[in-house]
């Protein structure tokens, strides 16, 4: 039975196999060519969307596929490097693409500006969104900062993120003044008795603003002449020194006292090429007026010595300019060179005369009094000044007397005289005489100050003038220079309608009109003094640009604020004035003194 089966099942395949062969070539259509299939995948980076996320595409489709982005970004570029938007992809391989999309970043404008009185660090520009920017306004001198238009911080530096376009304008105030204090703790190691100390720190005169190289530096002359009155002499009063502070920022510091240089009282003082001129101007003896008293042992005790202080390096080298045959009562002293040597020469006055010192070279200093022949019938001058007077580079010497109780307008006493240099006699000899054209007849106007400027800016130089009067006025006067060597009364103030009292001055141009003005050194409590503070506007005299003077009062000068005394100098075109706060009950033996120093600047127009 196998054997038969075998036959059949190879004949019936058989059958099939042809039959089928012969419908395939016979009946159905040619067979079409293979298409390859390719898948496209399309993602979207961070901020945006796309079209389509792909699919499986026959080869060559072309799809169109387009990047969006989402608010606050742009479309940047797709991954094969295209910047085609919307991009069609021709599908030739499995393709993945993606879309990349960036942060849009706003810009801003910041405009910065500055009000009147003031800077700012920046004038602003263009920032991307959120950048920060720090700005700050600095006030010029005499003004400080008011806050912002634009901003309501009140701090005068600002950290701003920018968010929208941006305006700030800095916004600055005028200033009347402005007051800093020191607290310097002034110990003396008990060299210095602490009340002539105090003495220094608050008697009116011979306080002394310098600058140099090293800083800014200011002197209490020697003063120990109030606490003592009511001696014989002066070898029973301790004397002071000068008291050196520095400044330090914007604080007083203690830099240095100067045993070296012993004065009972320093009255007048001149600075000329870096030296400083002081001299003693104590008052101690028995019998008042000793300079011109019978009683000559008086004249002695009155007497003091004259140093000169170089100002140039760090520390203050003192020369004592006489011997001891030769001290003097120095009311007034001055430096300048009078026999045009160019070597600087002091003179002092009025005791035991007209003081003249020639230098002599490395600081050696000859007593030459015979050089002037002073009216020996007049009382002597309280004040002296040596100032080329005739462009000739050679001094002239420039009195004012003192007065005295007999005077009259007409009184040979009180007179202006100007001595010059003849160099073929080697003396000087008197080239003008004036009698006071001031004052009225039988009051004592004993001058106790005399500096020479230009008041009027005519080229030529004039006189200026402090006169004490205990019974009637302390006042000044301006003598306009008229060639020459010559000069003319030409204003006078009396000081007592408003009660300030004064013998030293200072000659600054207090308001940079290019006119010198006339600063007082009022003495403690009298006339600058009110309910309200110290009045300033009373001790402020403005040139009116012919050498006239009226009282400052563009400004209210009327300032809350506690100082004993003052020194004031120009800095920048602005008066300072340096003036301690200290009281006796403070002051004890032994103990170091703290003294507050205020340091006000006025800022005047
Ligand atoms: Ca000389
Ligand atoms: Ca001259
Ligand atoms: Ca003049
Ligand atoms: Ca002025």
């Amino acid at each position: 039975m196998k054997n038969l089966l075998y036959p059949l099942v190879f004949a019936l395949t058989a059958f099939l196999f042809v039959y089928s062969c012969s419908t395939d070539e016979d009946d159905a259509p040619p067979p079409a060519a293979i298409v390859k299939k390719y898948t496209l995948a399309v993602t979207a980076g961070e901020g945006g969307t796309v079209s389509s996320s792909g699919g499986t595409y026959s080869q060559g489709t072309q799809v169109s596929i387009t990047a969006t982005p989402s608010s606050g970004f742009t479309f940047s570029q797709w991954s094969d490097g295209s910047t085609t938007n919307p991009i069609t992809v021709t599908l030739n391989s499995n393709t993945n693409l993606s879309a990349s999309f960036t942060a849009i970043i706003n810009s801003y404008t910041l405009t910065v500006t500055a009000g009147e009185g003031g800077t700012v660090s920046t004038e602003g520009g263009t920032y991307d969104e959120g950048t920060e920017v720090t700005i700050t306004a600095t006030p010029a001198e005499g003004y400080e900062f008011a806050g912002w238009e634009g901003s309501d911080s009140t701090e005068a530096s600002l950290t701003i993120s920018l968010g929208s376009n941006t305006n700030l304008k800095a916004l600055f105030t005028e200033l009347v003044y402005s007051i800093t204090t020191s607290e310097i703790l002034l110990t003396n190691d008990s060299k210095f008795d602490n009340k002539s100390m105090y003495e220094s720190i608050v008697n009116i005169t011979g306080k002394i603003y310098y600058e140099n190289a090293f800083g800014e530096y200011f002197i209490f002359g020697p003063s120990a002449s109030q606490i003592y009155a009511n001696v014989d002499s002066r070898e029973e009063v301790p004397p002071s020194y000068p008291i050196v502070l520095k400044k330090n920022g914007d604080e007083w510091e203690l830099d240095k006292i100067y045993f070296e240089a012993p004065i009972w009282l320093a009255r007048n003082f001149k600075i000329l090429e870096n030296k400083l001129i002081i001299g003693d101007g104590n008052e101690y003896g028995k019998y008042g007026a000793a300079w011109e008293s019978d009683h000559l042992e008086d004249k002695f005790k009155w007497r003091g010595n004259a140093y000169l202080a170089d100002l140039s390096g760090e520390n203050l080298i003192w020369t004592k300019v006489n011997n001891a045959d030769n001290m003097a009562y120095y009311h007034g002293i001055t430096i300048g060179d009078i026999n045009g040597d160019g070597l600087l020469d002091i003179g002092g006055c009025p005791a035991p005369n007209i003081k003249l010192f020639l230098n002599n070279g490395n600081n050696i200093f000859i007593d030459k009094d015979e050089y002037i022949n002073f009216p020996q019938n007049v009382s002597f001058p309280f004040s002296i000044e040596f100032e080329d007077l005739d462009g000739d580079e050679i001094d002239e010497i420039i009195t004012a007397s003192y007065g005295d109780a007999n005077n009259t307008p007409e009184s040979e006493h009180n007179s202006i005289r100007v001595f010059k240099y003849n160099d073929t006699q080697n003396k000087f000899s008197q080239v003008f005489f004036k009698r006071f054209g001031f004052g009225s007849g039988g009051k004592v106007l004993g001058a106790t100050s005399i500096k020479v400027n230009d008041f009027n800016n005519d080229g030529l130089k004039d006189i200026s003038i402090c006169r004490e009067d205990a019974i009637y006025s302390d006042s000044f006067e301006i003598w306009l220079g008229k060639g020459n060597n010559e000069f003319e009364p030409h204003f006078f103030q009396a000081l007592d309608e408003i009660g300030v009292k004064t013998k030293e001055f200072e000659v600054l141009d207090v308001n940079n009109d290019g006119y010198l003005d006339i600063v007082l050194n009022a003495f403690m409590g009298n006339g600058y003094s009110t309910n309200e503070g110290k009045n300033f506007n009373n001790i402020i005299w403005v040139n009116d640009g012919t050498g006239s003077f009226t009282r400052y009062s563009k400004k209210n000068l009327i300032i809350d604020t506690q100082i004993n005394s003052f020194a004031s100098y120009i800095k920048d075109g602005v008066l300072n004035i340096i003036a301690p706060h200290l009281t006796l009950e403070e002051v004890n033996d032994g103990e170091p003194i703290n003294l507050r120093f205020k340091h006000i600047k006025l800022y005047l127009k």
